[in-house]
This record gives structure tokens, C-alpha cells and sequence, in this order.
């Protein structure tokens, strides 16, 4: 055996290690086994497609959903390279989708792997699908070649020929379900991050089509107006301070900052981040960059004008970003991330060169339009305002013990002292609620019934959360605290109920509730959404009982369907529950509380900040548009056990 060969064998051997790594723990590269998870194999694939972009050689991508479960990802890029990689001997296909980090390790072309959740890309999806397939437009010819569970089964084959300026990837593939929890795609969060990407990369046309059953639609995304359009469709329907957004963007020592942002007369900010294209959920340099400058020209042009005077206390940077809608999205050539979920941008460069450029470029700007400035230092002064009279209703609030064991609620505790396994259901009602009591097990299950509709936080000052019933009723219950701006008291250890269940009714209002509750922990208890202890209860929509044989529980109306198809012409009756209310004890606790039997939905980070950003939509005043809304996303959450 010659040196060369013995080299290549033991490559080889390194590489299936490499993906083995991958199956065993799929957590490590792609977040989780969930949903979440799992559209992420669409992103990183999609990731790699935008990185042709951005080198300047890709125009439109396609998402497809299959009727089989397949993701189908095709790009007009350049096609990845087909020919032999020194190193290894194998095609850089084959290298791409075989070998672990393996993007932009060769050829200098200058490729770059900026995307992707850790930058892992193409072969983490390939180890983690039970087939996948990718063709290739390149030179002229038509390339295929076919994986399964990360292992090659076809070399890189020539199946046709085509123009030579035809060119592109098209990647498809079945998520394991070996690995996941559930292959089933989320279409709502991949459309939502397929348009994120649009107003990302505004010469990008973006395609998602779904072809899977009852839910066919073909939607482009295209914003050629970028991140304007994303701050205009993020304050749609709101109070618009100044009309005009604000923009910029600019390039130094190889880190491009762009940034946009407009104000509302909401009391809230939302400052969203982003690193090549990556959502940076936690934040990092760059938005401390940008805001610890804005905080410092804000205070500086108050003083200017005379607005704050001598003795008067500078502005805090939550009073300037009273109201404000910002986008702050860098690319970066080396980005590092940390954090719980690595979504924390970690370079220091990028924090000088956001402060550096957003510096400049906002004192240009407000020299010339003093008049928004103006406006802008307004709503400073009513944050500030507010925020001295919250002081000592906040000091009052949290002088009062955290926790009452009478208590004025009707909070009904559990015996076990245990968290792990202590749950909490919030139910919708106090006859639900009264019921859930009767059925549940009292050892480890607690109920909170809610009266009516919970506060929106959204809309409401911060000592007006403090001071609504049911929310203090939650901060006391759940024991740890709440988060709200720069002051943390939110401590998740001493949560003590590692499980919080909401049971609403299946209707409009029942939605809306849960939205309500979803945006309050969004805003103020987001580790309750991270650290996986938020759930929504799934009653069953109807019961079916056959002429002869047991009565079946059926989830949603797609259920209802497949059941109708399976039993066609044979006699049931069917039971429609409109509400907790109409079960009893017994049925309460065999469809919805039963650990054994329930249904429960795990709900992740991007679920409430969707609820979040539905709740702001809904605060606008058109009603029927907004019934229309709710009722249509009521019973989308899909079901997990
Ligand atoms: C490696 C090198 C180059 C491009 C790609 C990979 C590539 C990967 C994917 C995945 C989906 N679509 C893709 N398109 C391209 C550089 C190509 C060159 O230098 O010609």
C-alpha cells in the first residue's frame, strides 16, 4: 500500500467518525432534536445558498416542502465544485457533505461559511437526513450524487448536460427520523425566516413553495427596500413618531454595519441584532456598540438644546429607546458566538466599529433634522417621567414579601416540594379552572384559574405589570422574579415548577389569552422559554364514538379528517368541544392533565416572540382583521407528546 493510500484510509476513517459525532449528539450542532431543530437542516442548507449571494453569484433560492417529507434546496449560485480535492481525493461535493466543517476549508475561491447555527453547514444536515441527494450545474454538465445517513452510496455522477452559464445546486433530503422528535417542517417559521432573509439581502428573490398535504401555497419573498421595509412592516399599524426611517450603512476594517430604526409612542423597544445574516436572539457587541453610543449622542444633543439642564441626570439608555424600533445587522469575516444558545455576538471589533460608525453617522443625521431629533429626545423625557415614578412604586413592590402562603389568588398549590417535578397549569376560567382542581393530581400538579384576559404588557408601563392581580399572582407563584431592561431579579433557580402548562379554551379568545401570556413571559421571563418550561396544553377538539368500539379523542380538524377518510361509511357521533368547560373531571384529566395521555406543546423561543410581535399587531384598531388573525393561528400549534 503506497504512503498515499494509507493516508487517505485513515481520512476516510476520521471523516465517518466525524458524522457518527454528529447522530450521537445532534444537539451539539444544531441546537435540538424539535422542530427547531429541524428546520434548522433547511437553514443551513438555505445559509450556504445566501453565501453564494453574498459572494455575488446567486439571484433566487427555492425552499420546497415535499409531499413526503422531503426539503428541497435550489439556488442559481456558481454549483459547488465538482473536481478532486487535493487533500482528501474525494470531489468537493463529496467533501462538502461528508466532512465536518468542511465549508471554505479549500480551493481560494474565497468562500466563506458565514451562516449556519455554528457555522456547521452541509454535512451536519447530510448526518442527520436518511437521504439526500444533491445535483449540480456546473461547466456545462449535470452532477448527482446520493447519501444516506451521512454515508455515501453514489459517487458524483454525470446525468446530463446544460448550458454552460446555467448553473447551481439543488440539495434534497429526509430528516431522520431516527433523530428528531418529529420530521414534520414548521412551514409558518421557515416562511417567517425566509423573509427575514429577504430584507437581509434585498437583491435576493427567495421562493418557498409547499406542496405537502392541505397546505399548498408559493409565496416570494423579495424586499428590495431591505431593512427599511422591515422596520415599516415591524411598526405597521402603530404610532409612528418620526416618518422617515433612519438608515445607514458603511464598511470599516472589514466589518459592515447597517443599521436602521424609527420611533413609536409604544413604551417599548425592540432592538434586534443580527450577524451574517444570523439572528442574534442574545444580543452581543455589536448591540452594546450601538446602544451605549445612541445613550451618549442623545444625552449630548439634550444638553445642546438646552432640553436637560445642569442638575438634571442624564438620560438612561432605556428612556432614549423608549419607543424604538432599531435592526442592527453586521458581517463580520470572523464572528465568534456565546452565550446559552451561542447567539451572543462575542467580537469585540464589532462593538468599536458599530459605536465608531453609528456615532458618525447619527450626528450627521440629526444635525440636519433637528426636528426628529426633537421628537426623539420626547419620548426620552416621558420614559424618564415615568420611570422616576416607577421607582418608588417598584421600591413599595418589592419591599412586600415575594411570596404569600395565604395569599389573596386562587392559586391552588401542589404538595410536592420537588420542581423537577412540580407543574403549574394556568387555566383559562375559574370554572375550568375550578374543574382542573377536581381532576388533577395534587401532588405534583398546581392550578392557577384566570379571570377574564391578562394585561398586555405590551401596551401597559412597567409598574401597571407590577401592579395587575394575575401577573403578580405568576411572579409570586413561580417564585423566581422578573426581568425587565437592565435590572435582572429574574432568577431561574429558584423556579418551582419545572413545568408551566397554559390551557385555554380552542376558540378567539382562548388564543388570545395565550398569546397574552406567551408575550408577558417573552418580554419579562424569557429563561422560562429557554430553559424549556413553557408549554400549551392541547385539549382535544372533538370525540368520536364509533357504533361499536371505544371513543377516540381527536386534536385538530386535520385528525378529524384522516378520521372521517379511514372510517368512511361507517357510523359515529361526533362531539365538538368548545371549551374546557364542557368536559368533565374525569375527561379533563384523561385528555389534558394526565402526564400519561395529555398532549402538550413545548413552546420555544421563537413561538413567543411571534406571540409578541402578534401582540403588537393586534393593539391596531381594525377588530375584524384581527378576529380573522386569531382565529386563523388558534389551533396551528401542532401537537407534540
Ligand atoms: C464550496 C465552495 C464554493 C461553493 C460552495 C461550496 C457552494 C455550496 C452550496 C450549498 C448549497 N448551494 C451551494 N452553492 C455553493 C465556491 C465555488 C467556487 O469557487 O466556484
Amino acid at each position: 500500500m503506497s504512503e498515499d493510500k494509507k493516508q487517505y484510509d485513515a481520512d476516510s476513517i476520521s471523516v465517518l467518525e466525524g458524522l457518527e459525532a454528529v447522530r450521537k449528539r445532534p444537539g451539539m450542532y444544531i441546537g435540538s432534536v424539535s422542530t427547531k431543530g429541524l428546520n434548522h437542516l433547511i437553514y443551513e442548507i438555505v445559509d450556504n445558498a445566501v453565501d453564494e449571494h453574498l459572494a455575488g453569484h446567486c439571484t433566487e433560492i427555492t425552499v420546497e416542502l415535499g409531499k413526503d417529507g422531503t426539503a428541497t434546496i435550489t439556488d442559481n449560485g456558481r454549483g459547488i465544485p465538482t473536481g478532486i480535492n487535493k487533500k482528501t481525493g474525494l470531489t468537493a461535493v463529496e467533501v462538502v457533505f461528508t466532512i465536518l466543517h468542511a465549508g471554505g476549508k479549500f480551493g481560494d475561491g474565497g468562500y466563506k461559511i458565514s451562516g449556519g447555527l455554528h457555522g456547521v453547514g452541509a454535512s451536519v444536515v447530510n448526518a442527520l437526513s436518511v437521504w439526500l441527494e444533491v445535483v449540480v450545474k456546473r461547466d456545462g454538465f449535470i452532477y448527482k450524487q446520493r447519501y444516506e445517513r451521512g454515508k455515501t452510496v453514489t459517487p458524483l455522477e454525470k446525468i446530463g448536460e446544460c448550458r454552460k452559464n446555467d448553473t447551481g445546486s439543488k440539495v434534497t433530503f429526509l430528516p431522520d427520523d431516527e433523530i428528531f422528535d418529529k420530521t414534520y417542517f414548521k412551514a409558518d417559521s421557515i416562511k417567517s425566516r425566509l423573509h427575514e432573509l429577504a430584507y437581509l439581502n434585498p437583491l435576493l428573490k427567495i421562493h418557498f413553495v409547499n406542496n405537502r398535504f392541505a397546505e399548498e401555497e408559493k409565496v416570494t419573498f423579495h424586499e428590495p427596500d431591505g431593512l427599511v421595509a422591515y422596520i415599516k412592516a415591524l411598526n405597521d399599524g402603530k404610532d409612528i413618531v418620526n416618518d422617515e426611517v433612519i438608515y445607514f450603512k458603511r464598511s470599516v476594517e472589514g466589518i459592515e454595519l447597517e443599521c436602521a430604526f424609527q420611533f413609536t409612542n409604544d413604551f417599548q423597544e425592540n432592538v434586534l441584532g443580527f450577524c451574517n445574516n444570523i439572528y442574534t436572539q442574545e444580543g452581543g457587541t455589536h448591540i452594546v456598540g450601538f446602544k451605549t453610543r445612541f445613550t451618549m449622542v442623545i444625552n449630548q444633543y439634550a444638553r445642546e438644546l438646552g432640553i436637560l439642564k445642569d442638575k438634571d441626570s442624564n438620560f438612561t439608555g432605556t428612556d432614549v429607546r423608549n419607543g424604538m424600533t432599531a435592526i442592527i445587522a453586521v458581517k463580520h469575516p470572523d464572528p465568534r458566538f456565546e452565550g446559552q444558545t451561542k447567539t451572543k455576538l462575542d467580537n469585540p471589533d464589532a462593538g468599536k466599529v458599530v459605536a465608531e460608525v453609528a456615532g458618525e453617522e447619527l450626528e450627521r443625521y440629526f444635525d440636519r433634522n433637528v426636528e426628529t431629533l426633537k421628537e426623539i429626545i420626547s419620548c426620552a423625557e416621558r420614559s424618564a417621567k415615568i420611570r422616576k415614578q416607577e421607582e418608588k412604586s417598584k421600591t413599595n413592590l418589592l419591599s412586600k414579601p415575594k411570596f404569600s402562603i395565604t395569599g389573596n389568588g386562587k392559586l391552588a398549590t401542589c404538595e410536592s416540594k420537588n420542581p423537577e417535578e412540580c407543574e403549574i397549569f394556568i387555566v383559562e376560567g375559574d370554572s375550568a379552572g375550578g374543574s382542573a382542581k377536581t381532576a388533577r393530581d395534587r401532588r405534583i400538579q398546581a392550578i392557577m384559574p384566570l379571570r377574564g384576559k391578562i394585561l398586555n404588557v405590551e401596551k401597559a408601563s412597567i409598574d401597571k405589570v407590577l401592579g395587575n392581580a394575575e401577573i403578580k399572582e405568576m411572579i409570586n407563584g413561580f417564585g423566581c422574579g422578573f426581568s425587565e431592561g437592565y435590572g435582572n431579579d429574574f432568577d431561574i433557580s429558584k423556579l418551582r415548577y419545572h413545568k408551566i402548562i397554559i390551557m385555554t379554551d380552542a376558540d378567539v379568545d382562548g388564543a388570545h389569552i395565550s398569546t397574552l401570556l406567551l408575550t408577558f413571559f417573552y418580554r419579562f421571563m424569557p429563561e422560562l422559554i429557554q430553559g424549556g418550561h413553557v408549554y400549551i396544553a392541547m385539549p382535544p377538539l372533538y370525540k368520536v364514538v364509533p357504533k361499536k368500539g371505544e371513543g377516540v379523542y381527536l386534536y385538530d380538524d386535520k385528525a378529524l379528517e384522516a378520521y372521517r377518510k379511514e372510517h368512511a361509511g361507517q357510523n359515529f357521533t361526533l362531539q365538538r368541544y368548545k371549551g374546557l368547560g364542557e368536559m368533565d373531571a374525569d375527561q379533563l384529566w384523561e385528555t389534558t392533565l394526565n402526564p400519561e395521555t395529555r398532549v402538550l406543546k413545548l413552546v420555544e423561543i421563537e413561538d413567543a416572540k411571534q406571540a409578541s410581535d402578534v401582540t403588537s399587531m393586534l393593539m391596531g384598531t381594525d377588530v375584524p382583521i384581527r378576529k380573522a388573525f386569531i382565529y386563523e393561528h388558534a389551533r396551528e400549534a401542532e401537537v407534540d407528546a
